[in-house]
């Protein structure tokens, strides 16, 4: 396995150390969730009580193949405890997030929990957000206009392509990488995004975060 897995599987093995029996936990998406998953599933084989909702199509697969069990918002709207990656994290717990495509559903289903854990190995760590192109998912009518909107706030707006196809989010819509040069107000800039019409949602994630635990090679560290 390359360092940067190991990294990822070392974090996401001590992010299931705070799962408890009973909890109903959120499932975020990305490739250190995968290893969350896989390990989750085998304490569920070992006999640990939990449900979860799942923030995309890709983690509910994983779920049905780790049996880890699954419910959803008409069973249950008060979440324990939500775990997922980050494609940044800044000294305050704000975020970047979305690189996966799933955001919307990440988005809601961590503002639905009590707690919100982060798991990221140390190369999401930044002083300033923004280096990663912010995803903003928006609705494809009128697409062409919501980006000049959104590219008058600073930035330079690219809509995902994947495999030369226009990339469509599990709920339809589409994805514009936007390019800011430092995001310095990111509580600004995503009132600024969700008050524009076409905008369903964006990557930042203000003020949302419990808890970061982030792996370097030699520990698994805690930000709160
Ligand atoms: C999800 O997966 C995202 O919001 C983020 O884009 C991504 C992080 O991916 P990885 O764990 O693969 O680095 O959590």
């Amino acid at each position: 396995m390359r360092k940067a897995e190991q990294l990822k599987q070392i974090v996401a093995k001590e992010a299931v150390n705070y799962v408890k029996d009973g909890m109903k936990l959120g499932l975020g998406s990305g490739s250190t969730m995968y290893f969350f998953m896989k390990e989750l599933g085998e304490r569920v084989n070992n006999g640990l009580k939990i449900v979860g909702i799942p923030t995309s199509n890709k983690t509910a697969e994983w779920a049905r193949d780790f049996h880890v069990p699954l419910t959803d918002f008409s069973k249950t709207q008060e979440l324990d405890l939500a775990i997922d990656g980050a494609d940044e994290v800044d000294p305050n717990l704000q975020l970047i997030k979305g690189g996966g495509g799933a955001l919307l559903r990440e988005k809601v289903v961590a503002a639905s929990a009590k707690e919100f854990l982060v798991i990221v190995d140390e190369s999401k760590i930044v002083e300033h957000l923004g280096k990663f192109p912010l995803p903003v998912e928006i609705v494809p009518f009128g697409w062409e206009v919501t980006a000049n909107k959104i590219a008058a706030l600073g930035c330079e707006p690219e809509r995902r392509i994947v495999n030369d196809n226009v990339y469509i989010t599990d709920n339809g819509n589409y994805i514009l990488d936007c390019k800011f040069d430092k995001i310095t107000e990111p509580e600004k800039l995503n009132n600024e995004l969700q008050s524009l019409v076409g905008v369903v949602d964006n990557g930042l994630f203000v003020n949302m975060t419990s808890k970061v635990l982030i792996s370097n090679p030699e520990q698994v560290k805690v930000m709160d």
